[in-house]
């Protein structure tokens, strides 16, 4: 039994599953789960003391790579002054003077501590802005695990939805309205019955949990129009598109402006932190300044905010996304050539520094397309490229992170390997 068996048989006695999120269990592509005891740069290496060039960067936060100096050493001065207050500091206006000078849509900013709050607490403001409950969401796109957002569709075409989890309340769930990613006519067919109904619209303007999905300009834009045509507040989901995509996110990359954003991920630059904001008369309906409620012990963490800080200025270096987003260009064009010179069905694209990986022959713009993709044909080559010490998501359905610590002879090596398993059948 090798140390991570060992420690999976071990976790698994106390924690459900073993693990502390779901995919991190490997149950999408089997085998034991690499437990990770220290990272550097592009680096993780695992209980057996294997080493892997890593391409999930914490799910998208480290963009800086793992351990990153700078990052740790503000930390740590951040931590030797106190952990936390439960009151304001000065970090956070720095942090909200930041975020709101970055993103033009936000006039203003609420720090949190995850994805997940970012995104239940807009959900929240656009209802209690608006005095309506229907939202729209599109089916693959995730938003955390709020109640009100882990609904699947109705059994009818615009029929609002049913819970995709035990323990979400069907009478929460009929509120949401489950839409396909990337049909503009659905959208205008939804607003066309419901639309004054409907508090917001909330999607990842890249949608990166269901693998990745570009979305289609018209898409997005029919989405910007029908909020505003219908006094409905249009929330971008930027927990990991944020900064990720772009120095302007995805907002800044496809020319949209929502009313509300969230974001998660790199604005904490590997510590916990999320962010949500946007328009002031909607902001300014939050307590204690309006009635929609919401709060946090740890909101606005010290050391959190610190990482983010950091993080947010060494990403604004002259250069980076060019860099970045060449980079990670390479990867999947490199990748796409190795399959097509072995004739392996694979196609592969990539936004910023995020990429998709898709045993498919084009990359998929809908849910139901990347559900087609050949699911066993990714299983086998996550392992072959762990195998070769190669970290990508233990899921055919999650997207992939190039950080900025990754060289081109990461990448170049990368392509060698995938190169030899497709050679290899
Ligand atoms: N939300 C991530 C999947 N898209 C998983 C996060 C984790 O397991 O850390």
């Amino acid at each position: 039994m090798t140390h991570n068996e060992e420690l999976f048989t071990r976790a698994r006695k106390t924690i459900p599953g073993g693990v502390n999120s779901p995919v991190r269990a490997f149950r999408s592509v089997g085998g034991a789960p690499r437990f990770f005891t220290r990272g550097a740069g592009a680096r993780v290496w695992d209980a057996d003391d294997k080493c892997y060039v890593d391409y999930v960067g914490s799910w998208g936060p480290l963009i800086l790579g793992h351990a990153d100096a700078d990052t740790v050493r503000a930390v740590q001065e951040a931590a030797a002054k106190g952990l936390s207050f439960g009151a304001p500091t000065i970090g956070e206006i720095e942090l909200a003077e930041l975020l709101v000078q970055r993103v033009p849509s936000m006039d203003m900013v609420r720090l949190v501590s995850s994805g997940t709050e970012a995104t239940m607490s807009a959900i929240r403001l656009a209802r209690g802005f608006t005095g309506r409950d229907a939202i729209i969401k599109f089916e693959g796109c995730y938003h955390g695990h709020g109640d009100s957002l882990l609904v699947k569709a109705g059994s009818g075409l615009l029929t609002f939805g049913n819970p995709s989890s035990a323990g979400v309340p069907a009478d929460l769930a009929q509120h949401t309205l489950v839409l396909d990613y990337n049909d503009a006519q659905g959208l205008r067919d939804a607003f066309a019955q419901h639309g004054k109904t409907i508090a917001c619209v909330i999607v990842e303007p890249v949608a990166g949990n269901m693998n990745l999905i570009a979305p289609k300009p018209e898409f997005l834009a029919a989405m910007r129009e029908l909020c505003t045509r219908h006094g409905s507040v249009l929330i971008f989901d930027e927990v990991m598109t944020g900064f990720r995509v772009g120095p302007g996110s995805a907002q800044g990359l496809y020319g949209i402006t929502p009313d509300l954003s969230t974001f998660g991920k790199v604005v904490g630059g590997g510590m916990p932190l999320g962010a949500f904001g946007g328009r002031r008369d909607i902001m300014e309906q939050i307590a204690p300044l309006g009635p929609v409620y919401q709060a946090g012990t740890l909101s606005g963490n010290p050391l959190s905010v610190a990482a983010g800080l950091v993080t947010l200025k060494k990403i604004a270096a002259p250069g980076f996304y060019e860099a970045l987003t060449a980079r990670t260009k390479s990867l999947v064009d490199g990748l796409a050539a190795a399959a097509k010179r072995h004739g392996v069905k694979f196609s592969a694209q990539s936004v910023g520094g995020m990429f998709g990986v898709y045993f498919a022959a084009t990359p998929p713009t809908s849910y139901a397309e990347v559900m087609a993709c050949d699911k066993e044909a990714f299983n086998r080559f996550f392992h072959s490229m762990l195998d070769a010490g190669f970290y990508l998501a233990p899921s055919a359905f999650e997207a992939g992170f190039v950080s900025a610590a990754h060289t081109d002879a990461d990448i170049a090596a990368t392509v060698a390997a995938a190169d030899a398993i497709f050679a290899a059948g």
